[in-house]
């Protein structure tokens, strides 16, 4: 079964993409919470940081270097967050591992 955000990978369904490349994709979140939010995910379908594998140890290195790269390609020179939701209790929803890209706003700390 493909998870919602493969159907995006596939063009599926749509997405604001604002990058992609052979590893990864990076595209608008639906339900931005912050001015910035976008989501950074790897083409191959990876369930979370629990399914990682030694061979997917260049996937996750890309995917921090691109939104590192779209952190500066958005303007955001006073920072951001990069997050991982992982499992129920971490608040994960879709099970297709992402990074979470969001900054244009001073972020509080610790999240809910
Ligand atoms: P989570 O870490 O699994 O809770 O985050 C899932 C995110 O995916 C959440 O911020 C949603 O707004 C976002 N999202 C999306 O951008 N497009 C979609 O079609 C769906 C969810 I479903």
């Amino acid at each position: 079964m493909p998870s919602i955000f493969t159907k995006i990978i596939d063009r599926e369904i749509p997405a604001d993409i604002v990058f992609e490349d052979d590893t990864c994709l990076a595209f608008r979140d639906i339900s931005p919470k912050a001015p910035t939010h976008i989501l950074i995910i790897p083409k191959r379908e990876i369930v979370s940081l629990d399914d990682l594998n030694d061979e997917d140890e260049q996937t996750v290195g890309r995917c921090v270097m691109v939104a590192s790269k779209i952190a500066e390609a958005e303007g955001l020179t006073n920072g951001y967050r990069l997050v991982v939701n992982c499992g129920s209790d971490g608040g994960q929803e879709v099970p297709h591992l992402h990074f979470h890209l969001m900054g244009g706003r001073k972020l509080t700390w610790p999240p809910g």
